[in-house]
């Protein structure tokens, strides 16, 4: 196996950006307050219970490869974090995953309860295409950009995309690996937002057609990569950096690329698509730079 060697650069990279997310996503959430305090309590319990910020990151990185700012996308990226943090929480009730932490946290409805998660879940949700559209309201011009953004990332969060995953993850627990069904769910669970969120990042910097196709085949590439990474991690990770319980796919009889393909041959898979990913990058030029590193951190990273 290939080792594969990361740029220490990527981490203040990761972290300044993460600064500017975070302190966006401060300004866009609202306080809780009103007789529907709770649920904006919980909203914002999940969305700042840490977190790498990768898909908003993404996002930025994806701007900036085609001379854009993080300023341009700054609004659709905190959309996207909003979208994940919904994801999180659905994903960790008991109807669902059924888990009792995350990041090192008590999960949302262990704090609030099931159904004011399951109503923090649906409002972060639709919050997210709220601020999109504001967005859109604001800006002079550039709006058909954000309306294709728009649709580009209802599709990957819904049935086409994540929520497909989704059920096919559940519905296909217990039974026999299989390559075709684990690389469908990889593909849409994880892998679409992943995709989406990268691919907005250069529509709404303007990118041309081909940069557009080329950024779109590397989310593609690192968000499998990114999944079968997670596969992995909870198999070798470490509970105290992963801050939730390891082992946890097996238990449940989740089919995962260590299961289908072993360990040693997934990692083989993870550092294939990495190259790839890196590949579809050769048109651009050094702009590009933190997305390959990017690509390289997402299969080293330890939680
Ligand atoms: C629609 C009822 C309903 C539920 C939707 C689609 C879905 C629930 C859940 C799938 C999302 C999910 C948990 C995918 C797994 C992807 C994954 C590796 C999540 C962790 O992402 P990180 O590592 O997390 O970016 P941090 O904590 O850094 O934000």
């Amino acid at each position: 196996m290939r080792r594969v060697k990361v740029s220490k650069g990527i981490e203040k990279y990761l972290e300044e950006r993460k600064i500017l997310v975070d302190k966006a996503l401060k300004e866009f959430m609202p306080e809780p307050s009103g007789l529907a305090g709770d649920v904006i309590r919980a909203m914002n319990y999940t969305l700042f219970a840490g977190g790498k910020r990768i898909r908003p990151v993404l996002c930025i990185a994806g701007s900036e490869a085609v001379g854009g700012s993080a300023d341009d996308v700054v609004p659709v990226a905190c959309a996207i974090e909003l979208i994940h943090a919904y994801s999180l929480i659905h994903d960790d009730l008991p109807v669902m995953d059924n888990d009792d932490f995350r990041r090192g946290k008590p999960t949302n409805h262990k704090v609030f309860g099931e159904a004011v998660a399951l109503l923090a879940g649906d409002s972060l949700l639709t919050l997210a295409f709220n601020l999109m559209a504001s967005y859109g309201l604001d800006k002079n011009g550039e709006k058909k950009a954000l309306l294709r953004v728009i649709d580009l990332i209802a599709s990957a969060a819904g049935y086409k995309g994540m929520v497909g995953g989704q059920m096919v993850d559940i519905s296909y627990e217990g039974k026999d690996p299989d390559p075709t069904v684990v690389e469908y769910i990889h593909r849409h669970k994880t892998g679409a937002l992943i995709a989406a969120s990268v691919t907005a990042g250069t529509i709404l910097a303007g990118g041309n057609e081909e940069e557009v196709k080329s950024i779109n085949r590397y989310g593609q590439q690192i968000g499998l990569a990114f999944q079968i990474a997670d596969d992995i991690l909870n198999i070798e990770g470490d509970r105290n950096v992963m801050g939730k319980g390891i082992g946890s796919d097996k238990v449940r009889g989740k089919i995962t690329y260590p299961s289908v393909f072993g360990i040693s041959e997934s990692k083989n898979i993870q550092t294939r698509l990495i190259d790839h990913a890196i590949e579809s990058l050769n048109r651009f030029d050094e702009r590009a730079e933190p997305l390959r590193d990017l690509a390289r951190y997402i299969i080293k990273r330890k939680g």
